[in-house]
């Protein structure tokens, strides 16, 4: 079973969109095991973000970060980091699929809703940044023999 870590952005929870979210994960088959709201300072978003700290959108993109509060989560599951990366869509709304939370919620690339990690490496790193240990919930779906042979 894989983790990942998903953070409904700033413009998610202003938008009251975070139950509409959280049901498309939930609906598809994967398991919450860690959730916090929380209002992230600047310090933690540019630790997050800090692979683009050179691009031009940096600084915008850590302001938004810290605007309004986020909701962050890990869920979990077989193949949940790209998995989920499928359904919050491409990383322009424009171009995002229909049916994508991009793709369907959204209109910009600056206010694109969520961010969710893009690899193993990057998912154990953000889970690791964002969650203590003893935040996360080690527990068993009892749905899980009807998602899974
Ligand atoms: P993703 O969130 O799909 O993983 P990313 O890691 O390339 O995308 O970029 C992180 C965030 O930065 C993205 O969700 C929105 C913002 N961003 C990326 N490219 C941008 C651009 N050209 N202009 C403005 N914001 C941008
Ligand atoms: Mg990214």
């Amino acid at each position: 079973m894989e983790r990942t870590f998903i953070m409904i952005k700033p413009d998610g929870v202003q938008r009251h969109l975070t139950g509409d979210i959280i049901h498309r994960f939930e609906s598809k088959g994967f398991t919450m095991v860690g959730m916090k709201m929380m209002q992230v300072d600047r310090e933690l978003a540019e630790k997050h973000y800090d692979v683009h700290k050179e691009r031009p959108f940096f600084k915008g993109l850590v302001d938004f970060i810290v605007s309004a509060p986020v909701i962050a989560m890990v869920w979990e599951g077989e193949d949940v980091i790209a998995s989920a990366r499928n359904i919050i869509g491409a990383t322009n709304p424009v171009s995002a699929a229909p049916g994508s939370i991009r793709g369907d919620l959204g209109v910009s690339i600056g206010r694109n809703l969520i961010h969710g990690s893009d690899a193993p490496e990057t998912a154990s790193a953000e889970v690791a940044l964002w969650f203590d240990e003893s935040e996360l919930v080690d527990w068993e779906p009892v749905r899980k023999s009807w998602l899974y042979e």
